[in-house]
């Protein structure tokens, strides 16, 4: 399990102060926290609504490589900002994302390629996200067909079948955990997976406790990689746990700790 952190998001009031002010010292003490608890990788998100986006990101990308090497996960939607980012990093990343529709496939996919990115690709498309287990995985195997067309190879996409709040969409955690393995089957080696965990509790009095249910649940389904806080220790102590069970990590009476 590759563990994004999800922390150094402008979604976050924090996080979205200290962007807007070039607050260097406090992004950077995020990322060596985030890391010291053990995040392997760093989604970095300038957050929405802001006509500086693109400046943003290379002020962001540049300021977190300062402190770690951990790879970057380029978070954003818009391709300028995207690319603004790509050209900021000094090693590979990983964008975050492409979703299927024809207008984000046509800029996202020769980024990727230019600049030997890995690419995440999420299930939705101009209509929306789709339903069903099934609508998602036809969704995938769509993105991953086009980006085939352009020799980007299935080892380099990340799928994400996306998670949405259980308050608002309840019938959704299922069939998330259905479209992990469903995608796993679209080709041989199976295809990586990734979620963004903490969408799952948007909304909700009891964060941390589905957080951690959704990834045991995720991780017993074969989930590769997830965007989540490494600083929640009780989120930890399960990711571990399920490591073992999954036998991902050699067991040990002191697996907490080792
Ligand atoms: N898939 C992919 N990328 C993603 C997501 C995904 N990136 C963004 C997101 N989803 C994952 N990251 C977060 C970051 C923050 C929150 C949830 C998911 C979050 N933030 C608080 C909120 O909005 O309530 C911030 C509140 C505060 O200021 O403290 O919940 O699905 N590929």
């Amino acid at each position: 399990m590759l563990i994004i952190s999800e922390r150094i998001n402008g979604l976050f009031t924090s996080v979205g102060k200290a962007i807007d002010a070039r607050d260097s010292k406090f992004i950077q003490g995020l990322a060596v926290r985030q890391v010291e608890h053990g995040a392997q990788a760093l989604d970095v998100n300038v957050g929405p609504g802001r006509d500086d986006a693109p400046a943003a990101m290379d002020w962001l990308v540049r300021t977190v490589q300062d402190v770690v090497s951990e790879p970057l996960c380029i978070d954003t939607s818009g391709p300028k900002t995207m690319e603004a980012g790509l050209r900021a990093a000094r090693d590979k990343v990983i964008m975050n994302s492409t979703t299927a529709e024809e207008k984000k496939m046509e800029r996202f996919f020769p980024l990727c390629r230019e600049y030997d990115a890995e690419l995440i690709c999420l299930c939705m498309d101009e209509r929306g996200v789709p339903n069903s287990a099934d609508a998602r995985a036809e969704m995938a195997m769509l993105m991953m067909t086009r980006a085939m067309e352009l020799d980007i190879m299935p080892e380099r996409l990340l799928l994400d079948p996306l998670v949405l709040p259980v308050g608002a969409a309840q019938d959704q955690g299922r069939k998330v955990v259905q479209a992990v393995q469903a995608f796993q089957l679209l080709n041989e080696p199976a295809p990586r997976t990734v979620v963004g965990l903490s969408n799952v509790s948007n909304g909700t009095k009891q964060r941390s406790l589905l957080n951690r249910t959704f990834l045991a649940m995720l991780m017993g389904a074969g989930l590769s990689a997830a965007i989540m806080d490494p600083e929640d220790e009780e989120l930890m102590k399960v990711l571990k746990a399920g490591q073992v069970l999954m036998n991902e990590q050699l067991y040990c009476d002191d697996f907490l700790r080792a």
